[in-house]
């Protein structure tokens, strides 16, 4: 899979080469490009942004560093673009649909993802107009609170979908059971414990120490119902 982020702020995707993201660039799973929005500007002043038409606080990107940064990474002519692949722009905005699990899972299928990383009120709203005569587009948000521009929200994706990924996590059993998967039927976790059995006067659930597996099976889908219902209700299936 190849990644490009389209930003002001380049120096916020060194975490790219740390960690899981950074092993998968090392491994040659992943292929990272990250382009300076600033590149595509002209005047002396590499202006990105301008005054809202209609008035109103602060500042919106102006369309035209944006389209000449798509038509150089997703447009018809480009040479980060290879014939065939599968290629959908992400736009990370507080207004976009929910960017979930199954979100992930789904754009984990891609050859080639582009981040779009707006900051100030947001992009003109040609841009994506635009880009969708490129291509597909998802303009994705990652929960209801305003981030400050898109940058870590697509770090935030990214780590979500490179995960899914074949070869980047060790055990590819432990994407099995955690939080939001399928296998748990998009419940939250059970807790988890390791040794030692008791510390500091808390005790391991004696289940877990039991060696019995299909009762310690039972037990955490029991705590993740009952988890889920505490935390988040609107997780639960409901019974009618
Ligand atoms: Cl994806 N972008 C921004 N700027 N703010 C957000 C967000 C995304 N998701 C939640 N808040």
């Amino acid at each position: 899979m190849r990644l490009d982020y389209i930003t002001i702020f380049p120096e916020y995707f060194a975490p790219l080469n740390a960690s899981l993201v950074g092993k998968a660039i090392d491994s040659g799973i992943l292929a990272t490009g990250v382009h300076d929005l600033r590149q595509y500007t002209h005047d002396v002043h590499r202006s990105v942004d301008d005054t809202p038409f209609g008035g109103g606080a602060g500042m919106v990107m102006k369309p035209e560093p944006w389209g000449e940064a798509l038509d150089a990474i997703v447009g018809p002519d480009s040479q980060s673009q290879t014939q065939g692949e599968r290629t959908v722009l992400i736009i990370p905005t507080p207004s976009g649909i929910r960017f979930t699990q199954q979100v992930a899972a789904e754009l984990a299928d891609y050859d080639h993802l582009v981040f779009a990383c707006g900051r100030y009120e947001g992009i003109d709203a040609r841009v994506p107009q635009y880009a969708r005569t490129l291509v597909e587009v998802r303009e994705l948000s990652l929960g209801d609170y305003v981030l400050n521009g898109g940058e870590v929200a697509a770090l935030a994706m990214t780590e979500a979908i490179v995960r899914l990924l074949p070869g980047v996590i060790g055990n590819p059993a432990s994407l099995a059971e955690e939080s939001h998967s399928e296998e748990l039927a998009g419940l939250l976790e059970y807790p988890l414990y390791t040794k030692p059995a008791s510390w500091r006067g808390m005790d391991v659930p004696d289940i877990l120490l039991s060696g019995h597996h299909a009762k310690i099976a039972q037990w955490r889908r029991d705590k993740a119902e009952e988890l889920t219902r505490d935390r988040r209700p609107d997780l639960v299936p409901s019974s009618d």
